[in-house]
């Protein structure tokens, strides 16, 4: 394992995961004010190798007023496997839902592009502003969509989860999740903080999504190849899908 600062992944990645980033950048940079974030550990740029192929991740990590952790984090298994993870957390005084998508494919295709506004609220469901802007989106358009595993029912009836087939259903993908990140800044920058009876109450539902996530044997397995099962416990446990105490 080595820690180098600079390199960057993202040039070599499949092209859909190179523009989710520039676009998840874009919109972060374009609707919030950013402020940095610090991992723990020496965990912000790692290499390890998995069975003879390295792994190299690359994380960004931001915060805001009403975000605790904006973290985008693209990996590279080889020339294989490309993946891009990123999940907005709010802060438990934000009743906000969490925004995740994951991307994960070989340089030719994407085998699985899934994207999510996950209702992390008292009411375990999506403020009806979400619901009525979302409910215009193509979601049905695609050839391939996918079924979503048992651990995911921590995700709302918009969750998109596809094979895309195509350039037009990549990109088609891309506007979707623009859609839904602008639709999030936007909702997120007029909240105001909860009472205390509710923090506790998004936070039992934050914690439930992280557990859920967790439960997902396909990331675990690919983080333990590479580095271990404890390392990859840690990883998943403090940087991945981390909660507040
Ligand atoms: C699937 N995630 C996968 C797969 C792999 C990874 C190898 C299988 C791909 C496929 O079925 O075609 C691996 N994903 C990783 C790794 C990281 C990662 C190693 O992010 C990080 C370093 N996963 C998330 C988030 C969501 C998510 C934020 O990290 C959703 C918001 C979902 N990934 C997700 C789902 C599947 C998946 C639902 C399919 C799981 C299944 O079909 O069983």
């Amino acid at each position: 394992m080595s820690n180098l600062s600079t390199s960057s992944l993202r040039e070599q990645q499949h092209p859909l995961i190179r523009k989710l980033a520039n676009r998840i950048e874009g919109v972060w940079s374009d609707c919030l004010t950013l402020d940095p974030y610090e991992l723990p550990g020496d965990l912000g740029y790692v290499e390890g190798r998995l069975e003879g192929e390295k792994l190299t991740i690359e994380n960004r990590c931001y915060q805001t007023p009403q975000f605790r952790k904006l973290h985008l984090e693209l990996a590279k298994v080889g020339e294989s496997l490309d993946i891009l993870h990123c999940v907005m957390f709010p802060r438990v005084n934000y009743a906000l839902p969490t925004f995740g998508t994951d991307l994960v494919g070989g340089r030719a295709q994407i085998s699985a592009a899934i994207a999510d506004l996950s209702p992390t609220l008292p009411e375990g469901v999506l403020p009806q502003s979400y619901r009525s802007q979302l409910a215009s989106l193509p979601l049905e358009n695609f050839t391939q969509p996918r079924d979503i595993p048992a651990w995911g029912d921590i995700f709302s009836e918009f969750c998109l989860f596809v094979r895309p087939v195509n350039l037009a259903e990549e990109t088609r993908f891309l506007e979707i999740v623009e859609s839904y990140l602008r639709v999030h800044c936007q909702y997120a920058l007029a909240q105001t903080p909860v009472s205390p009876d509710q923090q506790l109450q998004i936070l039992a539902a934050q914690r439930y999504y992280s557990t859920q996530q967790k439960r997902n044997d396909k990331t675990r397995r690919v983080l333990e190849k590479a580095f271990g099962p404890e390392w990859a416990e840690n990883y998943l446990n403090t940087v991945l899908f981390d909660y507040v105490e």
